[in-house]
C-alpha cells in the first residue's frame, strides 16, 4: 500500500486538522506543501482546483471536511453510533463558522470586532458544551476528530498575530483543554517540530 499523500500550501489552515490525525494514528503520510500559487500539477490533479486534496491509493479526496472525515472513518476517530456521528460532524463543522469571519474580516474595526464579540461568544458556547461533558471530550469518552478538530481551533487562535489568543484566554476549561491535547505525545512531537506558518 503506498503512503499517502496530502497537498496543500505550506499553512496549517484548511489542512491542519486532516494533518493533526494522521499524526495521532501514528500513520505515515507524505505531506505536500505547494508554494503560492498552486502548482498546477497539483491543481490538475484535484476535482475543483482547489486544496486540500487526498490522494490514499485508490481514494482521492478534495475538501478539507470530506478528507478529515475519511481520515476520521479511517483510523476510528468518527464516533462510534450514528448519534456521536453527527455529534462528531457538528463541532468538526464549527472552526469553519470561526474562519469565515474572521478571514471576511478587512480592517482593523473588523478584526476587533472579531476579536472582542464574535469568536468570544462562539467560544462561549464550546466552554459551556465542555464543562457539560465533563471537561474531558467533545464527544463521548475518548478522544475523536471534534476534540482534534477543536484543539486545532484553539492552537489556531494562539499561533496568530494581533494577540488573537485574548479572544480565548476568558475560557479556562478550553485552555485546559488545549494543553492537555497538545501534551499527548504525538502531538507534542510534532507541535516541537511543525514549519512556522502565517496561516
Ligand atoms: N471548501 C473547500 C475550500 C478549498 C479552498 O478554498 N482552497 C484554497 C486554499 S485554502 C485553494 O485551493 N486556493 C487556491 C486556488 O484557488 O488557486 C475546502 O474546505 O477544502
Amino acid at each position: 500500500m503506498s503512503t499517502p499523500t496530502l497537498y496543500y500550501f505550506d499553512a496549517r489552515a484548511r489542512a491542519e486538522t486532516s494533518r493533526l490525525l494522521f499524526v495521532y494514528s501514528g500513520a505515515k503520510f507524505n505531506d505536500n506543501r505547494s508554494g503560492f500559487p498552486l502548482a498546477e500539477d497539483v491543481r490538475a490533479k484535484t476535482p475543483f482546483g482547489q486544496v486540500p486534496f487526498l490522494e490514499d491509493g485508490e481514494t482521492q479526496l478534495a475538501q478539507s471536511i470530506a478528507i478529515e472525515s475519511y481520515l476520521a472513518e479511517k483510523f476510528q476517530l468518527a464516533g462510534s453510533s450514528p448519534t456521536e456521528r453527527a455529534e462528531v460532524l457538528q463541532f468538526a463543522l464549527v472552526p469553519g463558522d470561526f474562519y469565515a469571519p474572521y478571514f471576511a474580516a478587512k480592517d482593523d474595526a473588523a478584526n476587533l470586532k472579531f476579536k472582542e464579540e464574535t469568536a468570544p461568544k462562539f467560544f462561549s458556547k464550546l466552554e459551556a458544551v465542555l464543562i457539560k461533558k465533563g471537561g474531558e471530550h467533545f464527544v463521548g469518552n475518548k478522544l475523536t476528530w471534534a476534540d482534534i478538530s477543536i484543539f486545532n481551533l484553539i492552537d489556531f487562535f494562539h499561533q496568530q498575530h494581533s494577540n488573537l489568543v485574548a479572544a480565548v484566554l476568558p475560557f479556562p476549561t478550553l485552555l485546559a483543554f488545549h494543553k492537555r491535547v497538545a501534551a499527548i505525545p504525538q502531538f507534542a512531537e510534532y507541535l516541537k517540530n511543525r514549519p512556522i506558518t502565517r496561516l
